[in-house]
């Protein structure tokens, strides 16, 4: 049986049913165990036994450990009955996390290491043994780093899949008022010769300009002071990482309080130009002789060289045991006050005195469920995190409702199994590969992602000014790290690493890392666009999920379908630019039958209250679609660039939490700079609360992460994709990816990401209308026509060139014809629109005629056919083409794109 503190699920106890069958009875032949640092590691038979309680008594001989695959040594502590039982427990030597380019790593916390029982997993090879008994030299290695100030690196600087250390510990710069400073500790120092050795990591992210004629100052100029005494300036060039490594004489130093102090000094060009100089600083090694009496017995030692080893250790411990990093084990044995070890291998070990292991951080058994292997294929891949996978089922079972078959995962599962139980990313990623290439059929179109993500994976402190708001200007400007700020996410202390429920891929864009979850996705061929339809509820609670799912459900089921669903609202900024590509894209659905309204932000307007109201009113009227292009203000919509002065915002979080549009839930697109940051550790958006207020705002939204330049072209595919009678959204926006496959657009591929249910059906009226127009002896009607029989009703309405309704009518709908006489209020009509609810298919249909084109159609029309009268009479007589005459007083229009 599974036995998870975080997996409550229904799922469990299914597996727990089947597993009451005799023949099924075994108990896991593994644990993951979750280590927090390198050290010495024990497991207690009790620890293991709490999440494997079946595991009863077993052969000592049949444990193993391994770390991502690798074997690593266990030492079993069983009592020397050769069983594994009660009061006994293992111990290991364990290396804590790196990234592959940084000392923490990028996605996750913890290291972990598996413990097998089945004795089928390979041993570890013999660690090596000392060549020599000689006494060796002792010394200690130490790393010194803190993640206080977090920078953002564009893709002149790293390149996608790299993972790249993006936080520091200070910021340097020529302008500081007082140099860094920071204390460091030497424990156990041996001052009495040989060589401390400091090695000290950098990034650079100022660049000095060339002045021609003259030689470029260096980029940066660093001097390091220890003990107040100036060891070394450094200098070094451009945004690359840099380190140095200083050899001083050990008795400068002190096994405590010594100082570190860091300067960017001021410097002056030839044209007397102050250079700008910041360097990020980012860590400090530090390694030195130990003395032969150790007061600090819990930290590692380096046995340089091999040989044996005597040392005295404070606290008179009764017992001492070193575990080597290659996995030795070996116990001190006390003479004359001191502890001896014969012939150690050269390299790191970790003394343990009197059993002081480390903690481990977490225990829990490997998944029963196995997604290697199905036995049958999945539609829908709803991917949750383990506490809120329950909030979530709702949703599953109404997609199998409509005929899909959805698989329920729990990420956690997909690190154990893809990989090695360590969360990153990939293993998400790799999964949906593997289903996509090697499940049965169906392949799955659907990826939803129920949870949350943050880029601050380690801290609970929400202090937005410890993150890069910019990867090129903000870190030069003096005393500022971002100071628009944004708003903290309400109704929840899940903040920083407590809001990193499912990690999201990081993409260098050309301004800095930018959530990219079309990396989960882009699964099939050597390219970066999506090959399946993804999604995100980025939510921490329950209670977020709930009402997320709520709200997906009443939108697909509802019947009573509104004529809001007509309406569509185009909005952006003050940019003229953005102002025409708006009324273009606006005007592509007005011929398809929907009502377009434009609010556009007034640049000369103090407030732009006015157009604020309206898209209040709009909204809450109900909207198909609301799109948005333009600036956006940091996490908002705003009137114009982020200049505080003379722009404003336009439509903000409070805006969103205002409104009160009910079910009448718009698909919004927002194609504007990070509307929807989503891994901000912190920060909330106005794309995460629209789709995230309970009971209204919107049923899901298109939004960048980061910033970018929003394109037109990306606008116009979206738009059509999602209009297609019966597309899924989230299949739609990934056509629509596909339409811009431009390598130097990519940026637009990976940050814009779908918040929402990927398989939601936009409610577009599909059915198809043809409307006409008839003028026979001074009266106007209005025909309909369908092309299967409807029952049900149709609405008419007659409106004026400023968009005034002057008559309105309903006429039930049997069979494929109706007619409607205009009202003798309707003479100045412009414009005629009408929905038709056929109750029969529960479906609708929108159509729309434009007198004013048709009159003038008509005119030119009349002027054709009096000129081809006229060349009629003229010798010799032209053949005339009678079909145009006879439909000469019947002009049809259709309502709907039929191309569709
Ligand atoms: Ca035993
Ligand atoms: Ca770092
Ligand atoms: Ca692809
Ligand atoms: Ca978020």
């Amino acid at each position: 049986m599974r036995v998870s503190p975080t997996q409550p699920t229904g799922l469990c106890l299914a597996l727990a049913g089947l597993l009451a069958i005799p023949e099924a009875i075994a108990a896991p032949a593994s644990v993951l165990v979750e280590i927090p640092d390198t050290g010495a590691y024990r497991l207690s038979y009790e620890q293991i036994a709490a999440v494997v309680p079946e595991m009863g008594e077993i052969d000592s001989g049949l444990l193993r450990l391994s770390t991502r695959g690798e074997p690593r040594a266990i030492h079993v502590h069983d009592g020397g009955d050769g069983r594994f039982g009660p009061g006994d427990s293992v111990s290991f030597h364990a290396v804590r996390l790196s990234g592959p380019q940084s000392w923490f790593d990028t996605y996750a916390v913890n290291n972990v290491y598996r413990l097998d029982f089945d004795g089928s997993a390979a041993l570890p090879p013999a660690s090596p043994a000392a060549s020599t008994g000689a006494m060796a030299a002792l010394r200690r290695s130490l790393h010194l780093e803190e993640e206080n100030l977090q920078i953002r690196l564009n893709n002149r600087w790293i390149q996608p899949g790299e993972e790249p250390d993006l936080w520091f510990w200070s910021k340097l710069t020529q302008i500081d008022p007082e140099p860094f400073r920071s204390q460091f500790d030497l424990p156990d120092l041996s001052t009495g010769g040989g060589t401390v050795d400091i090695e000290l990591g950098f990034r650079g992210l100022s660049e000095v300009r060339a002045v021609r004629g003259s030689q470029k100052p260096a980029d940066h100029v660093v001097e390091i002071r220890v003990n107040d005494a100036l060891v070394t300036t450094v200098e070094f060039e451009s945004r690359n990482e840099f380190r140095t490594r200083l050899s001083l004489p050990a008795h400068t130093l002190a096994a405590t309080g010594n100082t570190l102090e860091l300067r960017v000094p001021q410097r002056r060009s030839e044209t007397a130009d102050a250079l700008v100089d910041v360097v990020m600083f980012d860590f400090v090694d530090v390694d030195y002789p130990l003395d032969t009496n150790l007061s600090h017995a819990l930290l590692p030692l380096t046995v340089q060289g091999g040989g044996s080893v005597a040392v005295a250790v404070a606290g008179e411990p009764r017992e001492l045991a070193l575990y080597g990093k290659d996995g030795s084990r070996h116990l001190a044995e006390k003479r004359n006050g001191h502890w001896h070890l014969p012939a150690l291998a050269p390299g790191e070990y970790q003394p343990v005195p009197d059993g002081h292991y480390r903690e481990i951080a977490a225990i829990r058994t490997l998944p029963a469920s196995d997604w290697h292997n199905v036995d049958q294929g999945y539609d829908y891949l709803l991917v949750s995190h383990p506490s809120l996978q329950q909030a979530a089922r709702p949703l599953a079972e109404h997609h199998r409702s409509q005929g899909l078959r959805v698989a329920e995962v729990d990420v956690t599962h997909l690190y154990d199994q893809f990989n090695h139980g360590i969360v990153h990313p990939r293993a998400i990623r790799d999964f949906v590969a593997h289903a996509y290439h090697h499940w049965p059929a169906p392949r799955p179109r659907f990826v939803l992602l129920v949870g949350d993500a943050s880029f601050d994976i380690r801290s609970d402190r929400a202090e937005d000014a410890r993150y890069a708001k910019w990867a090129n200007m903000e870190l030069l400007i003096p005393g500022q790290f971002g100071t628009i700020p944004g708003g903290m996410y309400e109704g929840t202390d899940k903040l920083a690493a407590r809001r990193n429920l499912i990690p999201t891929w990081q993409y260098p864009s050309e301004e800095g890392h930018s959530a990219a979850d079309n990396y989960f996705v882009a699964v099939d061929g050597d390219d970066w666009l999506p090959d399946l339809a993804l999604g995100r509820f980025p939510v921490v609670e329950p209670e977020e999920v709930e009402a997320i799912v709520a709200k997906t459900i009443r939108y697909a089921t509802r019947v009573d379908f509104g004529d809001w669903r007509m309406n569509t609202l185009f909005t952006t900024d003050t940019t003229p630019h953005f102002q025409s590509e708006s009324t273009r894209l606006a005007d592509s659905l007005v011929n398809e039958g929907f009502l377009s309204q434009r609010v556009y932000a007034d640049a000369d307007a103090q407030d732009n209250e006015p157009q604020i109201n309206a898209l209040n009113e709009a909204i809450n009227e109900g909207q198909l679609l609301v799109h948005f292009i333009g600036h956006g203000g940091r996490y908002i919509w705003r009137t114009g660039p982020p200049d505080l002065t003379r722009n404003h915002d336009l439509f903000t979080l409070d805006h969103v939490a205002q409104l009160n549009n009910g079910d009448r839930l718009p698909m919004v697109l927002s194609m504007t700079c990070y509307s929807a940051p989503f891994d901000h550790p912190s920060a909330d958006s106005i794309g995460e609360r629209f789709l995230r207020e309970p009971g209204k705002g919107a049923i899901a939204v298109f939004a960048a992460s980061w910033r970018n330049s929003p394109a037109p072209a990306f606008s116009d595919a979206a738009v059509r994709e999602l209009m297609v009678p019966g597309a899924t959204i989230g299949e739609a926006l990934m056509r629509a990816k596909h339409a811009i496959p431009n390598q130097w657009q990519r940026t637009l591929v990976e940050t814009y990401n779908l918040l929402g249910d990927p398989a939601v059906v936009l409610k577009r009226p599909s059915l198809p209308l043809q409307l006409r127009v008839q003028e026979r002896g001074g009266r106007s009607s209005l025909e309909l026509a369908t092309e299967q029989a409807v029952n049900g009703r149709a609405t008419v309405q007659w409106m004026d060139q400023d968009g005034q309704l002057l008559a309105q009518r309903q006429l039930e709908m049997r069979g494929r014809t109706a007619r409607v006489e205009a009202p003798a209020e309707a003479t100045t009509a412009t414009e005629i629109r009408v929905h038709l609810a056929d109750y029969a298919s529960r479906s609708d249909g929108i159509g729309r005629l434009d007198l004013v084109a048709l009159a003038e159609a008509a005119r030119r029309e009349a002027e054709a056919e009096a000129e081809r009268t006229r060349l009629a009479a003229l010798p010799p007589p032209t053949p005339r083409d009678r079909s145009s005459v006879d439909e000469a007083d019947v002009i049809t229009y259709s309502g709907l794109d039929s191309a569709h």
